[in-house]
């Protein structure tokens, strides 16, 4: 009997301390691999993969620290025979409050830092502060438009180049999505009717080492670095289809799609074939 709750014991043990490493390094593994984002190359995703990793921290403190409780209760006062009956137990109040200051604090840390992210990253002042370039992101069912400030539109890939400061905007015709690349920045909803802000800020660094699976391959018209997300928010039958892809290259070359765009958007569209 001792030597089966020994092997419990051991396993029980074995089992919380391999899964508390695996959280725990999951950060530091190489590109592409981490178990939970992506490496941001943005202020704004470092920022929120910093205060992921925070958290995540605090939970497995607690979660250890709960699971160790839990087995020396479950093993210490054990049934040891069917006549037994349990101890009664009575309110032990410096314990009650040590356990509702200690989580009360740790709730009022993280709900700190939290807005302290949130103020810096998600609010229409820190969208707008020393913005180098505008692009209104539409949502519609099923797909993402990208206008700039040149006055054309593109679907499906948005360009930016390196180092730049974009400011962007988010909205809907018709349902609510929301455009999330989780290298770069947090979820922002494209809601109908109201304009969310948010910015990016890609380091020039990814051109040179772009994270490995997200390089355009090089005889395509533009090479760089591409980063992918996809609509957050279930929005129909196509939400699975709205994939994002954020294509950052460096300035000359933005500034020459930017011109082929433009000549694009000017050129005459060809007149309808005349009947018979
Ligand atoms: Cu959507």
């Amino acid at each position: 009997m001792t030597g089966l709750s020994r092997r419990l014991r051991l396993a029980l043990a074995a089992i919380i301390a391999v899964t508390s490493v695996m959280i725990a390094a999951s950060p530091a593994l190489a590109n592409g691999l981490s178990l939970i984002f992506p490496d941001p190359v943005s202020p704004n995703g470092r920022d929120i993969y910093g205060l992921y990793v925070t958290i995540t921290y605090f939970a497995i403190v607690i979660f250890v620290g709960v699971e160790v409780v839990l087995l020396y209760i479950i093993f210490r006062f054990r049934r040891k025979h069917p006549a037994q009956v349990g101890a009664s137990w009575h309110g032990n109040t410096p314990l009650e409050i040590v356990w509702t200051i200690i989580p009360a604090l740790i709730v009022a840390y993280i709900a700190l830092v939290s807005y302290q992210v949130l103020v810096k990253d998600f609010t229409t002042e820190a969208a707008n502060a020393n913005s180098d370039m505008n692009v209104a992101v539409n949502g519609v069912q099923f797909s993402w438009s990208y206008t700039y400030d040149e006055g054309f539109t593109v679907q499906n890939e948005m360009v930016v180049p390196a180092g730049k400061m974009v400011h962007m905007t988010f909205d809907s015709d018709n349902v609510i999505h929301s455009w999330w690349v989780p290298a770069l920045t947090g979820k922002t909803d494209a809601v109908p009717g109201y304009t969310n802000q948010s910015w990016i800020k890609v380091d020039p660094s990814v051109l040179t080492n772009c994270p490995s699976g997200n390089d355009r391959h090089p005889d395509e018209a533009t090479g760089g670095c591409v980063f992918h997300g996809e609509c957050a928010e279930l929005c129909g039958a196509g939400h699975s289809q709205m994939k994002i892809d954020v294509l950052v290259v460096p300035q000359d070359q933005f500034d020459a799609w930017v011109r082929t765009q433009k000549a694009k958007a000017s050129a005459p569209s060809p007149s309808p074939s005349p009947t018979p």
